[in-house]
């Protein structure tokens, strides 16, 4: 057995019953492998073993009263994973799915993301397995508050900065960094996705969609080609599908799906102009369900369904991880797609990756894909600390060129270890080299 794979079946008997953080794992240490042969230092130093042991973990519990003056209690989490080339940062996920193995995957995740930005910023991530849905603005501020009122020990503008992920936007930034403010008395950039009056950066609700967008146009560019009349099949609803749209509007792509939990919309001519601007309103403003898109705009339904089955030329998934299985990647290849960009993170599972790989399909994995929001988290961090507030053109163009840089590394590493055209390794192997290089400069810790 080799070395790397004795070192995943421990984290397995480690970390038991965290099935999707084994899952992050065995995709970033399979790929490893060729950089681990050509380093031998890492090896004697143990860099693979320390990597997979976050430096730290709190969960905490979460009491809170409805507006009946009742009393639930949730458990929230905060995972410091690593902490070698910047202060902690990854976002919060508010879901009820949420337990310890979520909130490490995504925090395993987000440092190997983080560090393929450029920007100084070590990987962490929290949540709980609160569910937004449903609830009152009051009973998500006192959840908020009462989240906060334990996690404001362990954060700030120098040691860990969240922001949103699922089911944390910027009305739960704004309670969470208001019962911040209020309890240590100073107003910093603790916390990325604030309001644009009170310290948040142009673009950041924009960035993630925007950024997963820029990343496939780079993918496409490689095959020569572009969005321009292509059909592209998006699923969720939220943030990260919203901008997604967006964009690829802008670059004269199709989107024709969109979906939740519940179910899949089908919209064969498009999610454009007045369309566009009532899903918007449906989503950001009513918080509705992305059926009434169907029944304003009567086009199709499938409830219970994703959207994989819809003919594309490229998809990308912004809901949620595991959300495109084997079955799902063979249909979306027998379907002539020739680009997947993930927005979601880990919405393919492994051996859904391995039939877009071999299938010769495009293929950019969330790490390098949507690392979009995590680098306008860091502009917003740069711009806290600068006391300024950069334009949109110029957040926009800072974005354009982080995701250009990341596809460029992602692709070169990939060749230089052996696997030309894997933006899989190419994405692991480039965001793994700057932190391990940074644990080696600073010593056994
Ligand atoms: P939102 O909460 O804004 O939207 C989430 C969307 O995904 C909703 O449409 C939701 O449907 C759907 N969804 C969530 N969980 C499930 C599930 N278990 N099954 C089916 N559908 C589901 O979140 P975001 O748009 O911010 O996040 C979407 C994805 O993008 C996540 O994987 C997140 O980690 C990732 N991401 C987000 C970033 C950000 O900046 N926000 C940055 C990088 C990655 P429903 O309403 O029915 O729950
Ligand atoms: O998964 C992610 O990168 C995010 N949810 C965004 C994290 C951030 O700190 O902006």
């Amino acid at each position: 057995m080799s070395n790397i794979d004795a070192l995943y079946d421990k984290v397995v008997i480690k970390n038991p019953g965290e099935r999707e953080f084994h899952q992050s794992v065995k995709e970033v240490l399979d790929s490893l492998i060729p950089a681990m042969d050509r380093h031998p230092e890492f090896k004697k130093f143990k860099i693979l073993e320390r990597i997979v042991e976050p430096e730290r973990q709190f969960m905490f519990r979460v009491p809170w009263m409805d507006d009946n003056g009742e009393i639930h209690v949730n458990r929230g989490f905060r995972v410091q994973f690593n902490s070698a080339i910047g202060p902690y940062k990854g976002g919060l996920r508010f879901h009820p799915s949420v337990y310890l193995g979520i909130i490490k995957f995504l925090g395993f995740e987000q440092v190997f993301k983080n560090s393929l930005t450029g920007l100084p910023m070590g990987g962490g991530k929290g949540g709980s397995d609160f569910d937004p849905k449903g609830k009152s603005d009051n009973e998500v501020m006192r959840f908020c508050q009462s989240f906060m009122q334990e996690l404001y020990r362990h954060i700030g503008p120098d040691t860990d900065v969240p922001a949103g992920d699922i089911g944390v936007g910027g009305r739960e930034i704004g309670y969470l960094y208001g019962q911040y403010r209020k309890i240590r008395n100073e107003f910093t950039g603790v916390l990325t996705g604030k309001g644009l009056e009170w310290g948040g950066s142009l673009i950041r609700p924009e960035a993630t969609g925007y950024g997963c967008t820029y990343f496939t146009q780079e993918m496409l560019k490689a095959r020569g080609t572009d969005f321009k009349d292509k059909i592209i099949t998006v699923s969720g609803s939220g943030n990260v599908a919203q901008y997604t749209v967006e964009k690829v509007n802008q670059l004269g792509g199709k989107c024709v799906t969109l979906s939740d939990s519940a179910g899949t919309i089908y919209d064969p001519d498009g999610i454009t102009g007045e369309k566009f601007d009532f899903f918007i309103e449906l989503k950001q403003v009513r918080r509705g369900r992305i059926k009434e898109y169907a029944e304003k705009f009567n086009v199709d339904y499938y409830p219970n369904k994703r959207p994989w089955e819809v003919k594309c030329d490229i998809a990308m998934p912004s809901a949620t991880q595991n959300e495109i299985n084997a079955s799902d990647a063979q249909k979306l290849v027998d379907n002539g797609c020739i680009a997947v960009g993930e927005g979601a993170n880990m919405p393919s599972t492994l051996e859904a990756i391995d039939i877009f790989l071999e299938a010769g399909v495009s293929f950019g994995p969330a790490k390098a894909a949507n690392a979009g929001g995590v680098a306008t988290s860091g502009l917003e961090m740069s711009q806290n600390s600068l006391r300024l507030a950069w334009t949109r053109e110029e957040v926009d163009q800072r974005l354009h060129a982080i995701m250009v840089n990341i596809f460029q590394a992602s692709r070169d590493a990939a060749e230089k270890y052996g696997s030309s055209g894997n933006l899989v390794v190419g994405a692991n192997v480039a965001g793994f080299l700057k932190v391990a290089r940074a644990m080696m400069a600073q010593g056994v810790l």
